[in-house]
């Protein structure tokens, strides 16, 4: 197995997503709004128990008119109308929508009625899912048109000849249910959210299309981009880029395999992304009548030694760790444009940050295209998160499809700069093997970005070790540490621990912290856990031991905000959130948040 997935053969097979169309295009049609749902507790809209007739009246997904039916004469009837059921805002979790719904993660059936302009000759049509949690199943007028497992990644499925010029019926089953072969498996530390949590668009394309297009800078300066065409002409088509702010103009031509690739010198005007200046440009890709317009920033990314390097300069990472989930009371994992902005804000500005860990999985492109903008350098997660079924190859190739689904999504991202293959996950030789296929793939099919892992230490006596195999597998090493929370030590040990690591690699304190509710005070000199002062001298405490480790290249806390997690049930303190936030839900500061920025300014 080893030699096998050292092979680049293995990396980089069969793990293009098909029809993954990036960028902005013309043709758009937002299906958000109002979709209606039906519960379906025992999923007999997905099952034919017996072939009983029960099937029949029962699914969901069926293209019936069933007010029309019922007004018929006749014996028929039907167990479900999704006509007529009620509603709920999609994009969003269903947990938020209402209380009977607040721990299902069962089956849902949704529908969207919505009419299309009529389609020039030979055009396709393609519905383009951002995130459906965590199982889809799409029907378009009674058909299937597609499956999509993973609640994190995108998928697009062709509906050219499924769809009608008026009342379309898309019907989507989402399944929430995890299991032991599901990334994640069933226990996490967060609120697994069932639903459609991403935005739905339809998007309208000519018969061959652009289905992907990418550039990025390289250090010897030069522009190296390709651009995928899709369709029955996709061979020796004439493709061009445009950069027009700095006045750049390339054409190419597509191979046999539909791909035209690019390789030109950088302009000398070329402003380079960073986080102090985050000059993003208009980028356009043009094939036919087909175009896609990105904005994107460009700049370079490498590891020396114990540094990385950002455009050739030691680079510092002031972050912090944060969940897809939206400041508020009852959030719905709704990450709009300015719920993302109103997060990101309080890193890049509150903090004093240039650097956020999107944990623990892929987040929205929202948040992405956000960080892009305001100069956040991003850490991109996949879900294999304390334990998956290691030694089951679905599993691992699941693991690697969603690897590949986000990062064809998200590497026109210049904010994006590590790709962690894993959080706290126990060494063991089963799991080590899964860790180093999956980066093996990210090296085939993303070598110009930096991969990482949180993992977990060891301790022996007053001494910090990290011992994991994986570690040469990484470009840069991560670790979560929770001395002075989880565990024996007082916060005045933290002084003496001492951090025996390997110092040939830049190492990220990927997490550590405590837990406080906003507004609880302990004013004695020793505070106790849960008040806002422990958590804030578990933070300069902290900092302070940290700063000893000689080959400490960036920290990213746990947690920017408090969020939702069923594991977490102190009656006080928590009921049902992890308290470990600098923010509250609603985004309240606590004393840490302070402590932070303070540090971060010191470090600028
Ligand atoms: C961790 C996990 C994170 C948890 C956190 C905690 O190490 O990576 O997902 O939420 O600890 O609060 O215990």
């Amino acid at each position: 197995l080893l030699a096998l997935i050292a092979s680049p053969a293995f990396a980089a097979d069969n793990l293009r997503p098909p029809l993954l169309l990036t960028g902005q295009r013309a043709d758009v049609q937002d299906l958000s709004g109002r979709w209606t749902y039906s519960k379906d507790y025992y999923r007999t809209g997905l099952t034919d128990i017996n072939g009983w007739v029960a099937k029949s009246r029962m699914q969901r997904h069926r293209d019936v008119d069933i007010a029309a039916e019922e007004a018929k004469p006749g014996t028929g009837f039907f167990e479900f109308d999704l006509d007529r059921a009620p509603g709920m805002q999609i994009p969003g979790a269903w947990n938020a929508a209402e209380p009977e719904l607040r721990w299902y993660d069962g089956l849902i059936w949704f529908q969207r009625r919505f009419d299309v302009k009529p389609p020039l000759a030979g055009e396709r049509s393609f519905l383009r899912f951002e995130g459906v949690n965590y199982r889809a199943h799409v029907y378009v007028n009674g058909k299937e048109v597609g499956r999509h497992e993973g609640g994190f990644t995108p998928f697009v499925l062709e509906v050219t000849d499924a769809l009608r010029a008026s009342g379309n019926r898309l019907v989507v089953g989402v399944n929430a249910k995890h299991d032991a072969q599901s990334i994640p498996g069933e226990i996490t530390d967060w609120d697994l959210y069932g639903g459609i949590t991403r935005p739905v668009t339809l998007i309208r394309a000519p018969a061959t299309f652009i289905d992907d297009a990418t550039l990025r800078l390289t250090d010897a300066g030069r522009l190296v981009g390709s651009v995928q065409l899709n369709g029955a002409q996709a061979a020796g088509q004439a493709v061009s880029l445009q950069i027009a702010a700095l006045g750049l103009k390339a054409q190419a031509t597509t191979g046999a395999d539909g791909e035209a690739r690019f390789d030109l010198p950088a302009p000398a005007t070329l402003k380079r992304w960073s986080p102090e200046s985050p000059q993003l440009y208009a980028v356009r890709f043009a094939a036919g009548t087909d175009a896609v317009n990105e904005r994107m920033g460009f700049r370079t990314l490498a590891v020396k030694g114990a540094d990385i390097l950002l455009n050739g300069k030691p680079i510092t990472l002031r972050g912090v760790s944060i969940h897809e989930e939206e400041l508020g009371a009852n959030p719905a994992r709704r990450m709009t444009e300015s719920a993302a902005r109103a997060l990101l804000s309080e890193v890049k500005t509150g903090l004093n940050g240039n650097y956020v860990r999107l944990s623990h999985y892929p987040h929205n492109e929202t948040m992405l295209r956000v960080a892009d903008e305001l100069g956040l350098i991003v850490w991109s997660e996949i879900p294999v998160y304390w334990t998956v079924d290691w030694d089951n190859p679905a599993v691992l190739l699941k693991a690697r499809r969603m690897q590949a689904e986000t990062i064809y999504r998200d590497r026109n991202r210049a904010a994006l700069a590590l790709w962690s293959v894993g959080n706290e996950t126990p060494v063991a030789d089963n799991r080590t093997r899964f860790h180093a296929a999956l980066a093996a793939t990210v090296r085939a099919l993303d070598p110009s970005r930096l991969i990482s892992a949180a993992l977990l230490v060891e301790r022996e006596g007053d001494t910090v070790k990290i011992a994991d195999p994986l570690l040469p597998h990484l470009d840069v090493m991560a670790v979560n540490t929770y001395a002075g929370w989880y565990g024996n030590d007082t916060l005045q040990d933290l002084a003496r621990l001492k951090w025996a690591l390997p110092t040939d690699k830049p190492l990220i304190a990927s997490e550590f912290g405590a837990d406080a509710l906003a507004g609880h005070h302990d004013g004695n000199a020793m505070p106790k856990k849960w008040s806002e002062e422990f958590q804030a001298a578990y933070y300069r405490e902290t900092l302070k031991m940290l700063a000893g480790i000689p080959n400490l290249r960036g920290l990213s806390p746990w947690v920017l905000k408090d969020f939702q997690s069923p594991r977490r049930e102190h009656p006080i303190f928590q009921n049902g959130w992890n308290r470990k936030g600098l923010l509250s839900e609603t985004g309240q500061r606590k004393l840490a948040f302070d402590v932070l920025a303070e540090h971060y300014r010191s470090l600028k």
